[in-house]
């Protein structure tokens, strides 16, 4: 009989939040209240995951996203549940998903939203009729201050991944795992569904920092560039595991805990990298960096890319230390 976690064991998200922000003298609760509505939401669509086959909405809608891409009736779900969830916080003047064409600017009667939320709301989608894991990743960043207000929103969205306040994720595996950063360590939480609570199962979460384990879609391997197909041979040479789900939450969250490195390069298909800069590559590279691993686009730290546009796409290298190195040594060695 697995043993009930005891009241006295017991630290959720909320409470948590609450602790890292007494750390932080200015901080004004704004946070923390931010911050549990985005728990939230990830409750509400963890709901609707669980049990996605008897719910109906296995499936696509038939329409197509900003993104080029089909978009799934769970996509839909969780987009309008963090999107109700944060639209009424008070204090998020500007949300950015991966669903929407444009940053959507919350008007507040004080008119002081002074942050802006940035989420792709059920990544790895297409895997959800075949019950692979999926999540949902967030950053957080605050608006500039230099913005005139009748500027638009894009100033306050386009910033570098270094000015992100905290990110995380939420992965709906064989059990359901908040992980999230404020920049003081990584800590992760489990959804205990008796209680409906994220319960803290561990404090400062760190990469090791080299591990034996490559993931990457090797299909497309014949359009990456030289210095990574030459990676890959040598990873082959020294017995390394390919270990590939194909939802980035999975990948990175298995990257995080075990080691290895995650690279999704750029290809003929998606010569810029597949995976977009400021709502996945920036949280976990924020995370990746907090747990003492590193990040890059094959050339530059990630965090410290200014984006260009919100919908960026980036290649990206990510994972423990010397894994990002050796994959960086074949790249300098000749692209
Ligand atoms: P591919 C899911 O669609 C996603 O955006 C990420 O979660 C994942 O890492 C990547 O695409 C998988 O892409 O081209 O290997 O199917």
């Amino acid at each position: 009989m697995t043993p009930r976690a005891h009241p006295r064991n017991i630290t959720t998200v909320a409470q948590h939040i609450i602790e890292q922000q007494r750390a932080h003298p200015t901080a004004t609760g704004q946070f923390s209240w931010l911050l549990s509505g985005i728990t939230l939401a990830t409750k509400i669509i963890e709901s609707y995951v669980r049990r996605a086959g008897i719910a109906n909405v296995f499936g696509g809608t038939g329409d197509e996203n900003v993104q080029g891409e089909q978009v799934q009736k769970l996509d839909v779900i969780a987009n309008e549940t963090i999107k109700r969830c944060l639209g009424y916080r008070g204090n998020i003047g500007i949300l950015v998903s991966e669903e929407e064409d444009e940053p959507r600017v919350i008007q507040n009667l004080k008119g002081d939203g002074r942050y802006v939320v940035l989420f792709d709301p059920l990544d790895g989608s297409s895997n959800i009729d075949v019950n692979v894991s999926i999540g949902t990743i967030f950053s957080v960043l605050a608006k500039r201050d230099d913005v005139w207000p009748g500027e638009g929103p894009e100033k306050h969205v386009l910033q570098p991944g270094l000015k992100q306040l905290a990110a995380g994720y939420v992965v709906y595996g064989s059990s359901t795992v908040l992980a999230y950063t404020t920049g003081d360590g990584v800590h992760m939480f489990t959804l205990n569904p008796d209680i409906g609570a994220f319960v803290l199962h561990q404090e400062r979460v760190t990469m090791p920092d080299k591990g034996k384990t490559y993931s990457v879609n090797e299909a497309y391997r014949a359009s990456f560039p030289d210095g990574v197909q030459r990676y890959l041979d040598w990873a082959k040479g020294e017995n390394y595991s390919l270990r590939y789900i194909g939802s980035l939450v999975a990948d990175f969250h298995r990257t995080l805990l075990r080691g290895g490195v995650f690279l999704y390069p750029p290809t003929k298909k998606s010569p810029q990298g597949k995976l977009r800069l400021l709502y996945e590559a920036n949280p976990m590279a924020f995370l990746a960096e907090q747990a003492g691993g590193a990040a890059t686009d094959g050339r530059s730290r990630v965090l410290e890319k200014v984006p260009r546009e919100m919908h960026e796409r980036t290649p990206l290298v990510i994972g423990s230390q010397q894994e990002v190195a050796r994959v960086q040594e074949f790249l300098s060695a000749g692209s």
